[in-house]
């Protein structure tokens, strides 16, 4: 691989010739030229610049003495047939250089010739005269979002980035497979080596049990969750697909969600909870209401019944009451297209919480941290739309649901809220275990002719798993 670097100050790429690049230019993997851009001007004042056409501020670089310079470097014999050789210019105004488009370059280039331009930059001409040429192809790159005085910067980190991908340029090519912008699309995890205890601060103890299994997880999940703080752009592009149950556990953790079951093409993304305070939105939880009802209702039930109570609890005649009156606390959650895809109902009698148990509490058992004081909040109403269930999007629609009851009820003194799920339903039982629930008692209850049995579980309204 050759690089070709034109400056105006060629002084400031001596440091090319240090560390990696350096050795391996020694070595002869790779060939660095650096040149001069004054030598191919022609008057006293060696001048490569003029003032810009059509006004503007600053000065901007001549396309004839560009031209001149880079014929040299495009006219360099490589010793192959039909070359590819690439014009890269440095500029603010470039494509976001990426590590996809340097394993590209070192891949598949033979020549990269860099163009650093001071100034407001080089004559546009220059870049589109290149372009035209056979066997050239022009990148305009820049290296982030804030301005250098000059492309050398640049260049330096262009041809560091690309060269350690030229083989035989590093000693392990190993140690290119785990980095940051590799192939899991991650950021890398953190690194420790001894003294294991150093001001205090000691290496995270599971780097040293031996249990390369164990390790290997801890390391995926702080890539995901450092990833999710520093880079959400790079969260949004992963393949759901590709991710496991504990990548799904992790990602969770930092509000990122998927399907259970995730076609090729999803990608997570951030649902987001709404306490909807326009009736406007009552078709939308009425429908999610209507079409999830039945998926928790007991074995035994009617279709009649069931209906019967979609018609009068569930209508969106119903949801515009709950959404307008005091007592009731809706939340829903949406996703990326603005569609709902859980919702909760809850209850919350009137009162400051001072009185005794309210009406028709069916939790008679003690909680596991003492009796409780004062009215409960019924939690009525927690349903997931079915390619949710399993996508660990509960935790987010428990939370955004705790909070808004912890809000509602912030005079009570130990506000609680309790729900009933069917005996039989030993999956949801497990789910609010999860969640902090705690079975506490059980209720009957008819629905049109058939009686029915609840398991009752509560938990307190601290908003902390
Ligand atoms: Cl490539 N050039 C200049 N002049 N400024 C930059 C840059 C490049 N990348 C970020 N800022």
């Amino acid at each position: 691989m050759r690089f070709d670097i034109f400056s105006v100050f060629p002084s400031y790429l001596n440091s090319l010739r240090l560390s990696l690049v350096g050795k391996a230019t020694e070595g002869g993997s790779i060939d660095i030229q650096v040149h001069d851009l004054r030598d191919w001007t022609e008057d006293r004042h060696r001048t490569v610049d003029d003032t810009p056409v059509g006004g503007g501020a600053g000065m901007v670089m001549r396309a004839d003495i560009w031209g001149k310079a880079l014929d040299t470097a495009f006219d360099a014999d490589l010793g192959t047939d039909s070359p590819r050789r690439v014009l890269a210019i440095p500029t603010p105004a470039g494509y976001p250089l990426t590590q996809e488009i340097c394993v590209d370059l070192a891949e598949r280039c033979d020549q990269i010739v860099i163009a650093c331009g001071r100034y407001e930059g080089i004559d546009a001409r220059v870049a589109s005269h290149y372009e035209k040429l056979e066997g050239v192809e022009v990148f305009e790159f820049s290296l982030g979002d804030y301005v250098l005085n000059g492309g050398e910067v640049a260049a330096l980190a262009l041809v560091e980035a690309v060269a350690r991908l030229v083989p035989g340029v590093i000693g392990n090519p190993e140690s290119l497979v785990e980095e940051s912008h590799g192939s899991a699309g991650l950021l890398e995890y953190p690194s420790y080596t001894r003294p294991l205890d150093w001001r205090g601060e000691s290496v995270p103890a599971i780097l040293t049990s031996g249990d390369h299994g164990r390790v290997a997880r801890w390391q995926r999940d702080e890539a995901l969750r450092k990833t999710a703080l520093r880079r959400p752009d790079m969260i949004a592009a992963l393949e759901a697909a590709d991710l496991d149950r504990r990548d799904r556990a992790a990602l969770g953790q930092h509000g990122w969600y998927w399907p259970k079951k995730a076609e090729i093409g999803m990608h997570p993304f951030k649902p987001v909870a709404e306490i909807p305070t326009n009736t406007d939105a009552a078709g939308d939880y009425s429908e999610l209401a209507a079409r999830t009802f039945p998926d928790a209702c007991p074995k035994g039930m009617s279709d009649a019944d069931i209906q019967a109570f979609i018609a009068k609890n569930l209508s969106v005649e119903a949801f515009q009451n709950y959404i307008s009156s005091e007592g009731w606390v809706l939340v829903g959650v949406r996703d990326h297209d603005g569609c709902l895809i859980a919702y909760s109902l809850c209850l919350v009698p009137e009162g400051d919480g001072a009185a005794g148990a309210d009406e028709g509490a069916p939790v008679d058992a003690e909680l596991a941290d003492g009796p409780r004081i004062g009215p409960l909040v019924e939690m009525s109403k927690f349903y997931l739309d079915r390619p949710w269930r399993g996508s660990g999007l509960a935790g987010l629609l428990m939370t955004a649901t705790l909070q808004e009851l912890a809000s509602a009820t912030r005079s009570w003194e130990r506000p609680y809220v309790w729900l009933g799920t069917n005996r039989g339903n030993s999956r949801a039982q497990a789910l609010y275990t999860k969640l902090g629930f705690e079975p506490v008692g059980s209720r009957s209850f008819l629905v049109g002719e058939q009686n029915n049995e609840d398991i009752v579980m509560a938990r307190t309204l601290d908003v902390t798993y």
